[in-house]
């Protein structure tokens, strides 16, 4: 291997689980004995009727994926009862608050499980009934986690918005899975501010959403309006009932939770994960891509409202048992070493976040760092985005002590878990490389007419056969969900990155190939940003892309021409950029709004994203074939007023 490889430390070596030769063998299985293979790795689970079948699936014509199908199991029971059973007095979360005076709650298995079916009768007393999508918009509570956990619990299928979306935002998501019931809360706090939760729900229902009931957690104590009815506190509903709420029996296939995400066209899609091959996927991701020991603190840094928080928060850490932090604030608040800080007063022994996290903390410099006892680090995790080589350096040197293994963990909402990755003590590291893929994972890079390609090589990343968590439909539209994953290449699950191949068969992601942006790890479609642009009513056209940015990874720039008559001034620039705050929430704030006359177009009057990109990123020299364009004069318009000047 090249000379920019990191050894696998000794310590994480002798440490492990998992060894080099382990892992082959048990990839060669996963592949070559794959129904053997992942019905033993179902043991994992404790399942009501074990399943005899694995593997059932087809990525041609229907594109039709089951795992486990006959198997019936509840994903509560596997996370919480089971534990509370074995290990009740066993902490399952620690609850770090935004403010570091406030008080930190330790909640053991036992409670854990006593609170989630109290919750589950208080769904169930509200008219929840099994299969009904309950919509989920919390703050990182641990009431965030027993939400969704108690809908899985009474069968309920969970669609979980994240509390930086507006309430345009989350009314539309509400619509779209047809959800009748919100749990949220009076408000969140992050970094010392307060998020309107409960405000933002009512918002989003005065629009009209047929919702029959609102179930609100009591975090801040703010002010809220109740609609007589409709609305209820958490905290008086399960005083209400007890806590005696069976586990209902699902079976495999019977939906878990919907997640919105984006994609480079149209509205965002809910993807739907199902219940059996979904909790495998993420228990066993969960030990071998962090060779988790019992005794281990888990801190993910995930919100909930993502699905790293899904697969890497509720549920694979709960699924095996482990004690696991979370965390309601910032990275940043009250300073730049809170995580540090976290970590040392919890002895936190895997750290799981972002690389923009990451990179906005290295700013700071090595001080806020040092100043806190890291020695409870045994692993790091990385996900999101591409990490660059000097952040990942800087990840495992300076927070690392040059000491513990870091694991740059590949993977999307749609996988359900992680898919590529170095193990800890088993693989050396290569800074910037995602590494090998998980088992029964089987990549493959084509080019762009779809032919395949061996070897060291980059080209467009898809996955050649079915896994036990990847997705199985877009909720509602299953059309849409062969046609987004299925139809660019025959046969294949795209993934919508590009990627490369060492010699050794390691993988780094190049980023998205499509018109996907990842702004500070939040996946965002350029449309989406567009069609908000264009509901302003002096907005005549909108052109989004994404540009390198230092922090975030990829900022927002976004060209917009206006009707006729309008001034282009600073003040329009500023109303725009608040007015995508209100369509889609805080997460989607352009960076740079950039009027224009007019925008870059062929002939045959499609816009030139190609040269909006180049010229977003600064690169105005080489912006290659540009005979196609209508008029030139545009472009060098576009240069002269480029943002920022
Ligand atoms: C888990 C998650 C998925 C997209 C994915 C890719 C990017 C995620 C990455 C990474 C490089 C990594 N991505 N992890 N790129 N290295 N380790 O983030 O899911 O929000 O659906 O985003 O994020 O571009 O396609 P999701």
């Amino acid at each position: 291997m090249s000379d920019d490889v990191v050894a696998v430390p000794e310590a994480a070596r002798r440490a492990s689980n998992c060894s080099d030769a382990d892992y082959q063998a048990l990839y060669d299985r996963s592949l070559n004995d794959s129904e053997a293979f992942w019905l033993e790795q179902a043991r994992r689970i404790e399942w009501i009727k074990a399943p005899t079948v694995a593997g059932n699936w087809s990525f041609d014509d229907r594109v039709d994926i089951k795992w486990f199908e006959d198997g019936q199991l509840n994903a509560c029971w596997n996370c919480v009862d089971r534990h509370a059973i074995t290990t009740p007095d066993r902490l399952a979360l620690i609850f770090e608050p935004d403010e570091p005076d406030a008080e930190t709650r330790q909640i053991t298995y036992a409670q854990m499980r006593a609170d989630i079916a109290r919750f589950g009768n208080a769904l169930l007393a509200m008219g929840v009934e099994r299969g009904d999508r309950v919509t989920i918009y919390m703050p990182m509570v641990p009431e965030a986690i027993y939400a969704m956990l108690a809908c899985a619990r009474i069968g309920a299928v969970h669609s979980v918005v994240f509390g930086g979306f507006s309430p345009e935002a989350l009314r539309g998501r509400i619509e779209d899975c047809d959800s009748r019931f919100v749990i949220t809360a009076d408000a969140g706090r992050r970094g010392g501010r307060d998020i309107p939760l409960k405000a933002n729900v009512d918002a989003a229902l005065d629009g009209g959403a047929p919702v029959s009931g609102v179930m609100t957690v009591r975090v801040t104590g703010a002010d809220v309006a109740m609609t007589e009815g409709r609305d209820r506190w958490y905290h008086e509903a399960v005083a209400a009932v007890d806590d005696d709420c069976p586990c209902v029996p699902m079976n495999a296939e019977d939906p878990l939770f919907i997640l919105y995400t984006s994609g480079s066209t149209g509205k965002p899609k809910g993807v739907l994960h199902t219940t059996g091959g979904y909790m495998v996927w993420t228990a066993l991701t969960f030990a071998y891509a962090f060779d988790h020991k019992e005794d281990d603190i888990f801190f993910c840094t995930a919100d909930v409202g993502w699905i790293t928080g899904h697969s890497y928060v509720a549920y694979g850490p709960l699924a095996c048992g482990a004690t696991q932090l979370i965390f309601e604030g910032v990275p940043n608040y009250p300073d730049e070493s809170r995580f540090w800080a976290i970590t040392e007063k919890h002895k936190v022994s895997i750290l799981y976040t972002a690389p923009t996290a990451i990179r906005a903390l290295m700013r700071e410099g090595p001080e806020p760092v040092k100043k806190h006892d890291r020695s409870s680090l045994r692993i790091l995790g990385t996900v999101g985005e591409p990490i660059n080589p000097e952040a990942w350096r800087w990840y495992r040197n300076t927070v690392g002590n040059s000491r513990v293994p870091v694991v740059d963990t590949w993977w999307q909402t749609e996988t359900g878990g992680i898919m590529l990755t170095t193990l800890p003590g088993a693989h050396d590291m290569k800074p910037g490389w995602a590494g090998l893929p998980m088992f029964g994972v089987r990549p493959l890079l084509v080019d762009n007419d779809g032919q395949r390609i061996e070897g060291t090589a980059e080209g467009n990343l898809c996955i050649s056969r079915s896994w036990p968590g990847q997705a199985r439909t877009v909720y509602g539209d299953h059309a849409r969900f062969r046609q987004t994953y299925f139809s660019t290449y025959e046969g294949l699950y795209f993934t919508g990155d590009g990627a490369r191949r060492d010699e050794n068969g390691y993988y780094r992601i190049t980023g998205r190939v499509d018109d996907v942006i990842n702004v500070s790890g939040h996946r965002m479609g350029t449309a989406e940003i567009e069609s908000a642009l264009v509901l302003h009513d002096q907005v005549a056209e909108a052109a989004v892309v994404g540009f390198p940015h230092e922090v975030k990874g990829q900022g927002i720039y976004c060209y917009v021409t206006t009707n006729a008559g309008v001034d282009m001034t600073a003040d329009l620039e500023a109303e725009l950029r608040q007015h995508v705050r209100k369509e889609i929430g805080p997460v989607a704030t352009p960076d740079h709004i950039h009027l224009t006359p007019a925008l870059p177009k062929t002939r045959s009057g499609k816009i030139m994203r190609r040269i909006l990109r180049k010229i977003a990123e600064g690169d105005t020299k080489s912006l290659g074939d540009t005979s196609t364009l209508a008029d030139p004069g545009v472009v060098a318009s576009l240069i002269e007023n480029r943002r920022p000047a």
